[in-house]
């Protein structure tokens, strides 16, 4: 036979699949639909192998759920706005829009030599106005609703670049510029602003989705739904400071109050001698970001306000400070401080020599002796100090002293999220343009859905200022409005790309939809929601929290009539350089798919990409399993395609036979289940054994019915060699549309023997095992019998005689 040749045969099935439409999904009432969805490329320019490696494992899972018999949709597309477009067009004097469209037309022909069924027609572009449109369309929805609101938030600002910037723009521990170095401030600007947090409770329920616990478990942290109580305190001149405590069993022991420096009160009630010092600190605290706030290691600093405050519980009095590890954005802004069980509190009384009062006993506590830490237990300590509630479990006391606040009118039970609303403004060209018009005579008022989209201008300068050049652009900015006619401006901030990647699954359907809502209500109705979803799992927050949310607000809106959009979600991890080091340019370590197609074939790229590491959690690249994976392809082509003298052995096609439904059954089991690597593993073992009975069966029935099986098996992971050796053995047209072979649990099974089980050489049960069982795997089932067990109990094991096929003597004393 011919030798493999893996350049000639993979873009000629590439073309061939192409031009049949073999993968394109069209609704059909014959067979159950199936969604698979993996997450859309950013078109940076090239396809890296962490695409490959997230791209092909949810391809074959698509292709194996097509030959399983349902009608698969696994759409393609690009999520084209943003930042870096943006910067180029700064830097290279290249428009966004050239410059991603080049890209994606690189990618485009990347990812076709993948040999993926992505149905192209369906693709979907980001940053075209025929899908912008709808995400412009989605803000109108939304702010008709009262889910889009616009509010004063803080950016982070250069004072002397007079300009806003990007996260990724602010710089060092003390957050400066990156383009002049000078510290960054904040500045309130008016943004917008979507409200997540109205589903903050339905965004916790995770009971229609299948999806890893670890996801769930960062969501739910990222949503972070605290239970606790308002209670209100009074400074000593009478205004009121509102506070959010999870521990109000721990009121008696409030030592003092920290503000938010942000808290509107801190300017009233700080006292003449502390205002310097106050200022300062709060003019401090405004240039650092929140992450940098709230992490743990960092020192506690405060200033202390000069004003006391009254508790109401006991009518003690105590200092109000103020203290960057407060935020302003969380709860009221203002806290009661008990530093005897609370350790951020502790750590600042220790710092600032505040006192400690301890009204949680802990279990072995002596009465007196001083803390060395907070005790924060709820099970076991028991109040004390606490007037009525002394002797109660912590743990109990939070809804009886809750309770007890709100029959006296001090506080009411609360719940608290860490979710904020979600800000959607962004201060940049490349996005799609929030639909608003200002106008001077009626206010805010949306553009009318008829005159959408609002087209981004494509005469915009791109000048290193750091504003929005939409900002800058007359003929952009200045409009009429659509209800007076007078004249008016544009908002000129452009939206969030999570915004766009928040509904492309619905863009698919019918990709720059003409009609009255986004997508075709006929294709919504066939293939929604997702069933199954792949991608990384650095986006367990952000995209996987906004895509529900978006699907939700659709539900509401009446356009969609469930509640999540993907039922179920697998994560692929990371595929690491040779030295186990994250891969990337300056260290060298990078790997191209592109070269190790050309030199082993997509095929085995794939399917090294499936064996090499389990799929959830990657691993360190290593070239040489490529190579050995291209070593495999050769071995099926040898082994399926080259003839051998035939020599009929029944014994051995048995034993073939056997192999290849145990390999079916465990190659479905494994695709089901994600286990990639595993079966790969199992059709490698198969092709071991075929190649040990080929002699004894080839030309048999056996025979050819193990080479249709790993063929089969293998197209998922293979697409074009399989398809390739199936047309040679004159198979037909295509592999790809055969049905999944089913596994004979009969032919499965090994041959089995029946033996005796004894105990002290008497017969007490007949078992049927496996023929060739060990003596270890004998000694197993003998020892775990019910009967053995049961007539055993109290006895000493002492000595378990094997006689393979005969019996298993248990002899006990
Ligand atoms: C008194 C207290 C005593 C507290 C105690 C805890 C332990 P989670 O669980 O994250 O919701 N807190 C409230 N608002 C805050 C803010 N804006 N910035 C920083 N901390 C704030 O945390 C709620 C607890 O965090 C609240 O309960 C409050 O401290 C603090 F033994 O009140 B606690
Ligand atoms: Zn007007």
């Amino acid at each position: 036979v011919e030798k493999y040749h893996h350049l000639e045969i993979e873009p000629r099935w590439q073309k061939k699949w192409e031009e049949d439409g073999l993968y394109q999904s069209d609704i059909r009432n014959d067979r159950p639909k199936y969604y698979a969805l993996t997450m859309l490329p950013y078109p940076s320019g090239d396809l890296h192998i962490g695409h490959w490696y997230a791209f092909t494992p949810s391809d074959a899972f698509a292709r194996y759920k097509r030959m399983s018999g349902f009608n698969v949709l696994f759409p393609m597309g690009f999520d084209a706005f943003g930042l870096p477009a943006e910067n180029a067009a700064i830097k290279r004097k290249i428009h966004p829009f050239h410059w991603t469209i080049k890209n994606i037309e690189n990618m485009r022909m990347q990812l076709r030599s993948m040999g993926a069924t992505f149905d192209w027609r369906r693709e979907a572009v980001s940053c075209l106005p025929g899908f912008y449109r709808w995400t412009q369309w989605f803000f109108l929805k939304f702010y008709e609703k009262g889910i889009a609101y616009r509010r004063y938030s803080p950016v982070d600002f250069c004072p002397s670049c007079n300009t806003t910037l990007a996260r990724e723009q602010v710089w060092g521990e003390d957050r400066h510029c990156e383009r002049c170095n000078t510290p960054v401030i904040k500045k309130e600007l008016n943004q917008w602003f979507f409200k997540i947090t109205d589903y903050a409770d339905e965004l916790l329920d995770f009971s229609k989705i299948e999806w890893p616990e670890r996801v769930i478990t960062m969501q739910q942290n990222w949503i972070g739904r605290s239970e606790g109580a308002e209670v209100v305190f009074h400074t000593e001149a009478g205004q009121p400071i509102k506070i959010f405590t999870t521990r109000p069993d721990t009121l008696w022991g409030v030592t003092f109050m920290v503000l938010a420096p942000e808290h509107p009160l801190v300017a009233q009630i700080t006292t003449p001698d502390q205002r310097d010092l106050v200022n300062e600190y709060v003019a401090q605290a405004g240039r650092q970001s929140e992450i940098e706030r709230l992490a743990t290691t960092k020192e506690k600093t405060g200033v202390f306000t000069g004003a006391y405050a009254i508790n109401p519980v006991n009518g003690e009095r105590v200092p109000i400070w103020i203290a960057d590890y407060v935020m302003m954005g969380y709860g009221t802004g203002a806290i009661m401080a008990v530093p005897a069980h609370d350790e951020r509190d502790f750590a600042f009384a220790t710092k600032y020599q505040l006192p400690v009062k301890i009204v949680i006993a802990p279990p072995g506590w002596s009465g007196s002796e001083p803390l060395s830490s907070a005790y924060t237990g709820v099970e076991e300590g028991l109040l004390v100090n606490s007037g009525q509630f002394n002797g109660t479990l912590a743990q109990d006391a939070k809804s009886l002293v809750t309770r007890w606040l709100e029959e006296k009118g001090l506080g009411t039970k609360a719940v608290n999220y860490r979710l904020r609303d979600w800000l959607i403004s962004r201060q940049r060209y490349w996005g799609a343009p929030i639909p608003i018009v200002y106008c001077e005579k009626c206010g805010t008022v949306p553009v009318p859905e008829k005159d959408l989209p609002v087209l981004l201008p494509e005469d915009a300068e791109f000048l290193p200022t750091g504003e929005s050049p939409l900002r800058y652009h007359e003929g952009f900015r200045k409009t009429t409005c659509p209800k007076c006619g007078g004249p008016a401006e544009r908002e000129t901030d452009t939206m969030d790309t999570f915004m766009c990647s928040s509904w492309y699954q619905y863009a698919y359907l019918s990709p720059y939809y003409q009609g009255d809502i986004p997508f075709d209500r006929k294709e919504a109705e066939y293939w929604l929601p997702v069933d199954m979803y792949t991608g990384g799992v650095e986006h367990a927050c952000m995209h996987l929290i906004y895509t529900r949310f978006f699907t939700k607000a659709m539900r509401d809106l009446g356009l969609v009539n469930f509640d999540e959009p993907m039922l179920r979600l697998r994560n692929q991890g990371i595929i690491l350089g040779e030295d186990s080091e994250k891969m990337s340019k300056s260290r060298g370590n990078v790997v191209a798919p592109d070269d190790l197609v050309q030199k082993y074939g997509a095929d085995a790229v794939r399917t090294y990409l499936m064996f090499g590491w389990r799929w959830e959690q990657g691993g360190p690249w290593d070239s040489r399993g490529a190579e050995g994976m291209y070593r495999f392809m050769n071995r099926i082509w040898d082994l399926t395609l080259e003839p051998v003298s035939p020599n009929q052995n029944e014994e051995s096609a048995k034993i073939l036979r056997r192999k290849t439904h145990q390999t079916i059954a465990k190659a479905t089991r494994d695709l089901e289940g994600f286990s990639f690597n595993t079966y790969i593993a199992a059709l490698m073992e198969f092709s071991n054994v075929m190649a040990k009975y080929k002699a004894d069966t080839y030309g048999s029935e056996a025979w050819n019915e193990a080479v249709q099986a790993i063929l089969l098996l293998l197209a998922p992971a293979a697409p074009h060699i399989t398809e390739e050796i199936w047309n040679r053995l004159g198979l037909g047209y295509s592999i790809h549309s055969q049905k999944w072979p089913e596994s004979n649990p009969e032919l499965a099974a090994e041959e089995t023997v029946e033996i005796v089980l004894q105990v002290n050489g008497k017969i007490r049960e007949k078992v049927v095992v496996a023929v060739g069982s060990s003596e270890a795997e004998l000694r197993e089932i003998g020892v775990n019998h019910p009967t053995i067990v049961k007539a055993t109990e109290g006895k000493t094991v002492k000595k378990v005689i094997i006689v393979p096929g005969r019996l298993i003597n248990i002899v006990i004393v």
